[in-house]
C-alpha cells in the first residue's frame, strides 16, 4: 500500500457496525485515519461521503465504500495475508452463516429491551431480554460446538471476520448488563463452556479490546440518542 493510499475510517464509537471495520483495520495492520462522527450532529459534509448518513465508511482507492460486513471483506481481500478468513469454500461459507445467525437470532433482543427501557412494560421486555437471548446463546453453542469443540474463537485456533463482525455486539449486551441490569450474567454462558471460552477470547483480544468505547461511553450515549437510563 503506497502512502497516498492511505484509508479513512469514519466512525463512531457508540457504533457496532463501525466497530467491525475499526477490529478489521487494526487486525490487518492497515496504515489508516479515524474520522469521528457525532451520531447526534452530523456535519453538513457527511453526506458526500455516505449519502444514508450512516458509520461506517471506509473511503480507500479513491471511493468510499458503506456497510461493515462489506467493508470487512474488502479488508480481507487486500490483506489476504492476515488469513481472516479460511481458505476452505465450505468453511468461509460457516463464516459467513455464523454473522448471518448471530445478527438475526441474537442482537435484536437487546434493540427490542432498549425501545422498551422508559415505557410502563419494561420490567415485561427485560424478561423478554433476557430468555430470549439466553436461549438464543445456548444455540450460539451448539453452532460453536458444531465448527470447533475447542476454541477460543468460532473456528477454533483461527480467529476470523465471524469473530470480528459478532463481537461488537457482545460487548454492547455485557455492557447493556451492567449498567442497566445490576450485571446480570446469563446462565448459557454459565453453563456452556465453549461459549464461555469464546466470549473470553473474544473479550480479551487487544483489536477488540482497544476499539471498544467501554460503559461509561456507552451509557452516555444510550441515554442521549435513545433516552436510555437507569433510573
Ligand atoms: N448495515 C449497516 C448499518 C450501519 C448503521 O446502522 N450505523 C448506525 C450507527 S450504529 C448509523 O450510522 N445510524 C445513523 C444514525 O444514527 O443517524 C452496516 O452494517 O454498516
Amino acid at each position: 500500500m503506497s502512502s497516498s493510499d492511505k484509508i479513512t475510517l469514519y466512525n463512531a464509537v457508540i457504533c457496532p457496525y463501525a466497530q467491525r471495520a475499526h477490529i478489521t483495520l487494526r487486525e490487518v495492520d492497515a496504515d489508516f485515519d479515524i474520522v469521528d462522527i457525532d451520531l447526534l450532529n452530523k456535519p453538513e459534509w457527511y453526506k458526500e461521503v455516505n449519502p444514508e448518513l450512516k458509520v461506517p465508511t471506509l473511503t480507500t482507492e479513491g471511493q468510499n465504500l458503506a456497510e461493515s460486513l462489506i467493508i470487512i471483506e474488502y479488508l480481507n481481500d487486500r490483506f489476504p495475508e492476515k488469513n481472516l478468513m479460511p481458505k476452505k469454500p465450505l468453511l468461509r461459507a460457516n463464516v459467513r452463516f455464523a454473522i448471518e445467525w448471530f445478527g438475526s437470532k441474537v442482537n435484536p433482543h437487546l434493540y427490542k429491551c432498549m425501545l422498551k427501557f422508559n415505557d410502563a412494560d419494561a420490567a415485561d421486555a427485560i424478561e423478554d431480554y433476557k430468555k430470549n437471548t439466553n436461549a438464543a446463546l445456548a444455540s450460539f453453542n451448539d453452532l460453536l460446538m458444531k465448527q470447533s469443540e475447542k476454541g477460543p474463537y468460532f473456528l477454533g485456533e483461527d480467529f476470523s471476520l465471524a469473530d470480528i463482525a459478532i463481537a461488537p455486539f457482545l460487548l454492547r449486551i455485557f455492557s447493556f448488563n451492567d449498567l442497566f441490569l445490576d450485571g446480570y450474567r446469563f446462565e448459557a454462558i454459565e453453563s456452556h463452556p465453549r461459549l464461555a471460552q469464546f466470549i473470553e477470547g473474544i473479550s480479551s483480544r487487544p483489536s477488540i479490546k482497544d476499539t471498544y468505547c467501554g460503559n461509561e461511553k456507552y451509557a452516555d450515549i444510550l441515554a442521549r440518542k435513545y433516552n436510555v437510563k437507569k433510573n
